[in-house]
């Protein structure tokens, strides 16, 4: 039995746990029965559904048989997260859990098409909540420009690098735009996450033509809607530089995030906020709301407002953080 070797989770599969060594080696653990009996101590409250995950750094032992056990998880700098659905380990009305998609990121790349499937900026809203509020670098891609037959992408591009973010217009395919995006992964782990069949797994493939991810047919996306990646997976592409794909979501909402926080994670909302008549305002349709003025005076856009609102009224108002 050797003991006490670090490395980091890059894989998970119902309980393996795949981990990956300094020496490039990747070790299947599970994970040491007293994590698990965290987890159900936690289970009252609303809480994390996923003690270890992918990006975690790991001390395991390793048995003859090349087996590893999972001892201890690193604390993580950062990590993503989305409220898991409903079916997934709720116990009550608003007790949903927390389900944890990576750790220690340093750039998140949300992918988007702007055609097939739909382009869609609630979405992209939604998860730039779920980042920002964990201080993980944001780019937007919107992939499928070739599918483009207006001049709708570059619409989206402007809107979005107006607030501050960075936007990638690109075509997977066609190899058009990924270059830029390549340059900016150096010494940084990446996690490519957006909805399913957006172009992830083609636009990592393209970057890097040795990784091999599978790849749907566009036309099940549209018959049966089912993912073609089915875990995360981490994949070190150069020396500190890894990047992550993800299976595609349908929807999401952001863990732990109050009403009256929403608008902090509206970039371009922070000017006006203090302007606001009360301060208890949380800009829907208070009197002198400075955001609903700057709406109306075209320094915020309404495709962000309206996305503003529509996230309000999804938060669930009895959940116990
Ligand atoms: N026209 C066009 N099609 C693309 C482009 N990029 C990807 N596709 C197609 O879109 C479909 C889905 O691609 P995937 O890479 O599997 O999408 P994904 O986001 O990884 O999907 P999940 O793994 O299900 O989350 C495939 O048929 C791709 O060939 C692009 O730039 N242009
Ligand atoms: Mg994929
Ligand atoms: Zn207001």
């Amino acid at each position: 039995m050797e003991k006490n070797i670090r490395g980091r989770i890059v894989k998970i599969e119902s309980k393996d746990y795949y981990v990956k060594e300094e020496n490039d080696e990747i070790i299947r653990c599970s994970l040491r029965g007293k994590f698990k009996k965290t987890l159900q101590l936690k289970k009252d409250k609303l809480t994390t559904l996923d003690v270890a995950s992918i990006g975690d750094w790991v001390n395991y032992s390793l048995s003859t048989k090349g087996i590893g056990v999972i001892e201890s998880i690193e604390d993580r700098k950062n990590y993503l997260s989305r409220k898991a659905g409903k079916a997934r380990g709720s116990l009550k009305r608003g007790g949903r859990l927390e389900q944890v998609i990576a750790s220690n990121i340093d750039n998140l790349f949300i992918v988007t098409s702007i055609k097939s499937p739909k382009f869609n900026n609630r979405f992209i809203d939604r998860v730039i909540v779920s980042a920002e509020s964990c201080g993980i670098n944001i780019s937007i891609v919107i992939n499928k420009v070739d599918l483009d037959d207006g001049n709708f992408s570059a619409e989206w591009e402007q809107l979005y690098s107006n607030i501050g973010y960075k936007v990638f217009v690109i075509s997977a395919i066609e190899n058009i735009g990924v270059k830029s995006i390549k340059s900016l992964l150096q010494n940084k782990v990446n996690i490519f996450w957006g909805q399913s069949g957006v172009g992830k797994s083609t636009l990592l493939n393209t970057m890097f033509s040795h990784l091999d991810f599978e790849v749907g047919d566009i036309s099940e996306y549209s018959s049966k809607g089912t993912h073609t990646t089915v875990t995360g997976e981490m994949r070190e592409i150069g020396e500190n530089t890894y990047i992550i794909d993800t299976p595609g979501i349908k929807e999401i909402e952001p863990y732990g995030i109050k009403e009256e926080d929403v608008c902090h994670y509206y970039k371009e909302f922070l000017a006006y906020i203090q302007d606001c008549k009360f301060n208890t305002c949380i800009h829907k349709h208070e009197p002198g709301c400075a955001v609903v003025a700057a709406v109306e005076d075209k320094q915020i856009t309404y495709e962000r407002y309206e996305s503003y609102l529509n996230l309000l009224d999804t938060i669930e108002d009895d959940m116990i953080y």
